[in-house]
């Protein structure tokens, strides 16, 4: 129920350094970059950040039991400490998964948990229905689909209407006559030549999601948008995989839902999620019957909200 005493600090566990950490060449071009901590010896699960673009964040060990769970974390191409730093060649859906799969390859795991949200739910997806075998369970928050329609609703025309006030800096920064698409109109500019023109565009176009992730937005997460290394790769990088819609056909997850349909799979939900709206987490449940959906009832997008947090741990405890 609604609690406004509770901190994130009582729900998740105490924060944990690294016991080892590297660099894995995934193709001529680009290196990833990887983490373990909590237990060497413990259950893997692998964490995928969101964006893409977003980069993995120390916080997010402290979902998992330390002494139970092998965390594996790393860096999608392109974001956080992997390089080429925002570079947009060779990144894209396929290329991500594949990466996923060369990790567990490289650390001889045989199989492991797969925790995701945002656009870390639509890889784990995509990756679960490539490599089944390989997932022991999903473990899912902010579903994202990355359909048209839901790149429509958070990007031109749905969560506007929420918050109009963060929306009109993000649509006054493109001139009226580009303001009909405006996925179109970041791209243009976020991969110009000229870098002036890239920070900016990166800077109103990351605002926009910072300023709509909580259901109490919270400056603390506004500031990632003044920080221009993260906000340029995030902004290129999201918005390179959304005008390419991910790489694949409009609808890929549901149309290949049968895959993965005998996936142990717990959905998070934030009820009041603008982001990635609870439509898509309905219609991925519906899709897999066996599936659990907590519905959130006090909580938008971010996983650094008390009650997201809360039930992302719970799930993680249960398979303790
Ligand atoms: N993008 C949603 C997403 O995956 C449409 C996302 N939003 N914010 C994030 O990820 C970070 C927390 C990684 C910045």
């Amino acid at each position: 129920m609604f609690d406004v005493t509770t901190t994130l600090e009582d729900v998740l566990y105490s924060p944990i350094e690294p016991y080892d950490a590297g660099m894995l060449r995934v193709s001529e071009l680009h290196t990833i970059s990887w983490e373990k901590s909590g237990n060497p010896d413990g259950i893997p699960v692998i964490v995928i950040h969101g964006g893409p673009g977003g980069g993995g964040q120390p916080s997010y060990r402290q979902y998992f039991h330390p002494e139970t769970y092998n965390i594996i974390q790393f860096d999608q191409r392109g974001c956080g400490k992997s390089t080429p730093y925002a570079e947009l060649i060779e990144n894209n859906t396929q290329a991500s998964v594949s990466d996923i799969e060369q990790l567990r390859q490289a650390f001889g795991i045989e199989q492991w948990h797969v925790f995701g949200g945002s656009w870390g739910s639509t890889l784990a997806l995509i990756y679960a229905q490539e490599y089944p075998e390989r997932v022991v369970s999903l473990m899912l928050r902010g579903i994202f689909m990355c359909r048209q329609s839901e790149l429509h609703w958070f990007y031109q025309d749905g969560a506007s209407h929420i918050f109009p006030d963060a929306f009109e800096a993000y649509r006054e920064h493109i001139p009226k006559q580009e303001q009909d698409d405006l996925i179109k109109a970041y791209h243009l500019r976020l991969t110009s030549e000229n870098i002036d023109i890239r920070r900016a565009a990166a800077k109103e176009w990351t605002r926009w999601e910072m300023a709509t992730s909580r259901l109490f937005p919270d400056d603390s997460y506004l500031e990632k948008a003044e920080d221009l290394d993260f906000a340029v790769a995030f902004a290129r990088i999201e918005c390179h995989y959304f005008i390419n819609a991910i790489f694949l056909e409009e609808a890929h997850i549901l149309n290949h839902v049968e895959s993965i349909q005998h996936i142990p799979t717990s959905i998070v939900q934030g009820r009041y999620d603008v982001v990635c709206p609870a439509r898509s987490a309905w219609e991925l449940h519906k899709a897999m019957p066996e599936s659990t959906l907590i519905l959130v009832p006090d909580s938008g997008h971010s996983m650094g909200e008390v009650s997201i947090a809360r039930e992302l741990v719970a799930i993680t405890d249960s398979y303790r």
